[in-house]
């Protein structure tokens, strides 16, 4: 039998938090940066490669798996831990977001969310209910909602109905997931968009249905950071302090560290990896497009005082190479720079929680940033 799943704070900084998740497939260090591994991968990298930076937790998606390769053969094959080999926690999209800005014909009403795969074209229903079943199927720790997400900027009315068919749906998921496995939980999805009233009437009923964790939802999807970082201020304090704070979807290293300065604990973001693919780094200076031809005679490392060991070897000039001739060592070097960059990040800051010097961090690596490194 496995520990139950529980979160506890070991500091707080202001209203920034440093704590520990223990899940059934072990401990979260928080504030913790969770990789994207949309498709059972974290793209360009193996599961070794993804802890070696210094993971603690991956997120996967309901949706890509629903569809390919259906989460019931994921369980056959022994969940999702076991087929893609990576036995740390994982914590699940519930699939509401992506069904909305992938597939094609889609159509939500009470029951349930319907839409056309992008793969094949085929007709699926994915319901509270059916979310939850598909996120146990895959042996989740970390399950969310069914809620639905919409783009801002928005009408107040399309905003609240949004928000309270979340509100019901996630009722329906909280039943659903009744009798779930020790050391697993289901987090609730504050959504609101970016009206204060309707973000504090979301997390207040959400926190009254007693959810393990909560999400921030239905931000970073088209609002100035000034909005978003308003809305963290107003959803932060209607939280219980002693439950784990998820901003979905985001973000910059900057939208992270202003994130965690306002309360939040946990985060994810296609970012690091996608952006590492195109050839762009992440560092201690700020991002660095290594396309570009002044890092071509550049013998220099991205960062020689990086704790990350390729960060510290591979020159700016073999990097530019291997992006502007499109080899995959390039994009995997670049996705594992990222990734170090953001855990290294996330560690800084639990380090400078507990040490009550937040601020100061935040000051510093902003500078950081905006010196550049020449
Ligand atoms: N809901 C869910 N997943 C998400 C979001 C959301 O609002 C966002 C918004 N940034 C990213 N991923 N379920």
């Amino acid at each position: 039998m496995s520990n139950p799943f529980s979160f506890h704070l070991i500091a707080s900084d202001g209203t920034a938090r440093a704590g520990e998740i223990e899940t059934a497939h072990g401990r979260i260090a928080t504030p913790a940066f969770m990789p994207v591994g949309t498709q059972a991968t974290v793209k360009a990298m193996m599961p070794d490669d993804v802890a070696r930076t210094g993971a603690d937790i991956l997120l996967g998606n309901t949706y890509h798996l629903m569809l390919r390769p259906g989460p019931e053969r994921i369980a056959a094959l022994g969940g999702l831990h076991q087929f893609m080999n990576w036995h740390k926690p994982i914590l699940t999209d519930s699939g509401g977001f992506q069904v909305m800005s992938l597939s094609q014909l889609r159509k939500i009403d009470e029951k349930a969310v319907t839409f056309r795969s992008h793969l094949d074209g085929a007709m699926y229903e994915l319901s509270p209910e059916r979310a939850v079943e598909i996120q146990r199927l895959l042996g989740a720790d970390i399950s969310m909602q069914l809620d639905e997400c919409i783009r801002l900027p928005a009408k107040r009315d399309e905003i609240d109905r949004a928000m309270q068919l979340s509100l019901r749906w996630a009722e329906r998921c909280k039943r659903a997931f009744e009798g779930a496995k020790p050391g697993h939980a289901l987090f609730g999805i504050v959504q609101g968009g970016d009206d204060p009233a309707l973000r504090i009437a979301s997390a207040k009923a959400l926190v009254d249905m007693d959810f393990q964790g909560y999400a921030i939802g239905g931000l970073a999807v088209g609002e100035p950071q000034a909005v978003m970082l308003s809305m963290i201020d107003i959803v932060a304090p209607v939280l219980p302090a002693d439950r784990p704070r998820y901003l979905m979807g985001v973000g910059t290293p900057d939208d992270l560290i202003e994130a965690i300065w306002r309360g939040i604990d946990m985060f994810d973001c296609v970012m690091p990896t996608r952006n590492g693919r195109h050839g762009v780094a992440f560092t201690r200076y700020g991002q660095i497009n290594l396309k570009n031809a002044r890092h071509a005679d550049d013998p220099r490392p991205l960062d020689e005082r990086s704790p990350y060991a390729p960060t510290r070897t591979y020159s700016r000039a073999y990097l530019h190479h291997l992006v502007k001739a499109n080899e995959t060592l390039g994009a995997m070097l670049l996705s594992q720079v990222n990734l170090a960059y953001y855990q290294a990040l996330m560690l800084g800051a639990r380090e400078a929680i507990a040490a009550g010097t937040f601020n100061d961090y935040r000051v510093s690596v902003k500078a950081g940033w905006e010196e550049g490194d020449i």
